[in-house]
């Protein structure tokens, strides 16, 4: 039977002849090619049978780092990426979208989050060497165009049949 195998980044897919294609996550953090805002990119990664990253330890920002700068998208003099958490709900409070919990640990820069002119609510990764940012967390505004990095929580089990 004729069966094509997809390999993108982060995700495998195989197609059989008249079957659905289905898609394997085969690392836990996954860095699309495009940027988008905040809500987009969540809606992108559910589309996917993912999230929007959640970065709960150093050790998991330690992870998503090394994914970003093994991507496409790393640029050593500015790189922006989307995580999973935002204070949409309660101003004031940062939670993970996909799964309502609490933000207890980020690597916010001293000074951060600011809610600058009372318009930053979504949590961005930010490495601006020169600017004295060095992959650490700020809250921007959730419009901004940025790339973003999903996150399967299993990588082992299936993420989605399309
Ligand atoms: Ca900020």
């Amino acid at each position: 039977m004729a069966r094509i195998v997809l390999l993108m980044l982060g995700v495998l897919c195989a197609l059989a002849l008249g079957q659905q294609m289905r898609c394997f996550a085969t690392t836990r953090y996954y860095v699309p090619h495009f940027t988008a805002n905040w809500y987009r990119a969540a809606e992108y990664c559910f589309s996917l049978g993912m999230r929007l990253a959640i970065v709960q330890t150093p050790q998991e920002h330690a992870a998503v780092v090394e994914v970003i700068k093994r991507s496409d998208i790393y640029n050593n003099d500015s790189t922006i990426a989307w995580l999973g958490a935002s204070e949409l709900a309660v101003e004031g409070t940062y939670y993970w979208h996909a799964t309502g919990a609490r933000l207890q640990y980020a690597n916010w820069r001293p000074g951060q989050p600011d809610n600058y002119k009372g318009n930053e609510h979504c949590l961005a990764l930010m490495n601006i060497p020169g600017q004295g940012w060095n992959w650490h967390a700020n809250d921007g505004p959730c419009g901004n165009a940025h790339y973003f990095v999903c996150d399967n929580a299993d990588a082992d089990r299936n993420v989605g049949v399309f």
